[in-house]
């Protein structure tokens, strides 16, 4: 998806124009992988721009550093600051998404991350339905993948590395190409894992069921969460378990859940269509809500808005 350049980007405690944010070409994490980021975004809301769920991505930022070997130079009140400054300074009164990053500098080379100086950028920009509006309302097709999902001892699925995505990438060109707008990863045992940038959910006789994250290798969503406690409010049961390919199959209704995509109807998997090959009941309640809550509409999810004052 073509980037909309906003103004500026925070480079490591300094705001910088937009077009100055550059990196040397010998960059360690260009090179081996050896970063963390988020996707967050910010929606506007009656009392102006809210930023979604602040502070858990940025803990999971720090978090997915650590498990990286890399100690964040910045505290999580200071990159919430930031982050909301950003949204400030580019005017996105109408939302956006945010891109913080973590990622190894230039000055060493080699395996070893230890020396190496830690970055962090916060970028945002205008990103509309990551999966497009029609597949928002529509449903999107998938495919199971012939790529399987990273082996936790492998490569640590908890983290949202930068070089994790080199599986998601192989992932999605490989659906794409097939003529699917996204792939279905499943876990080296055959059970079903998570999409490319997406958790996924499997609604059958009015139970939600969702792929444990240990487990299935599938990442801790934050959307994910805040989806199993609006179903949950909403009064349906959730359940994390196994969910198995054949589970998709007799499906009544699948849905995909991620801070870029938000929550988006699956209406066909393997070229069988899901239910009744459109956004389902269940899925439809649980979007809208999941919107109104984003946008502050809910007084109940008040608490996950993080209000940019002007
Ligand atoms: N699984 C993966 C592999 C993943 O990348 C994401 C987010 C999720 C699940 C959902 O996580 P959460 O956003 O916390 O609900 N993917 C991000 C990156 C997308 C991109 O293309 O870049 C996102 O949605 O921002």
């Amino acid at each position: 998806m073509p980037l909309s350049p906003t103004k500026k980007i925070w480079m490591d405690g300094n705001v910088v124009d937009w077009d100055d944010a550059k990196v040397h070409v010998l960059t360690h994490t260009l090179h081996y992988g050896t970063g963390a980021f988020e996707g967050i975004r910010a929606y506007q809301t009656p009392q102006g721009p809210a930023v979604f769920r602040l502070e858990e991505h940025i803990v999971r930022l720090i978090n997915s550093s650590k498990i990286l070997n890399i100690e964040v130079p910045f505290t999580v009140d200071e990159l919430c600051e930031a982050t909301k400054d950003m949204v400030r300074v580019n005017e996105m009164e109408a939302g956006c998404y945010i891109r913080p990053l973590v990622y190894l500098g230039y000055g060493e080379m080699g395996l070893n991350p230890l020396p190496c100086p830690v970055n962090v950028a916060i970028a945002v920009w205008p990103w509309g339905a990551y999966l497009g509006d029609e597949g928002l309302e529509r449903g999107v097709s998938c495919k199971i993948s012939s790529w399987v999902r990273h082996d936790p001892n492998a490569m640590p699925t908890a983290a949202k590395g930068v070089g994790m995505y080199v599986n998601s990438s192989l992932a999605k060109v490989e659906a794409l190409r097939g003529g699917y707008d996204e792939a279905i990863l499943l876990a080296g045992d055959g059970q079903v894992s998570e999409c490319t940038g997406e958790n996924l959910f499997v609604v059958r006789g009015g139970v939600i069921y969702t792929p444990h994250t240990s487990d299935a290798g599938a990442l801790e969503g934050i959307t994910r969460d805040t989806v199993t406690k609006i179903a949950a409010d909403l009064g349906y049961e959730v359940r994390e378990g196994t969910v198995l390919r054949t589970d998709l199959y007799v499906a009544d209704e699948v849905f995909l859940t991620g801070t870029a995509a938000e929550v988006v109807p699956v209406r066909a998997i393997d070229d069988r269509q899901v239910g009744e090959g459109r956004r389902g009941p269940i899925t439809t309640e649980i979007q809208r809500t999941y919107f109104a809550a984003v946008r502050g509409e809910l007084p109940q999810y008040e608490h996950w808005l993080d209000r940019v004052q002007g």
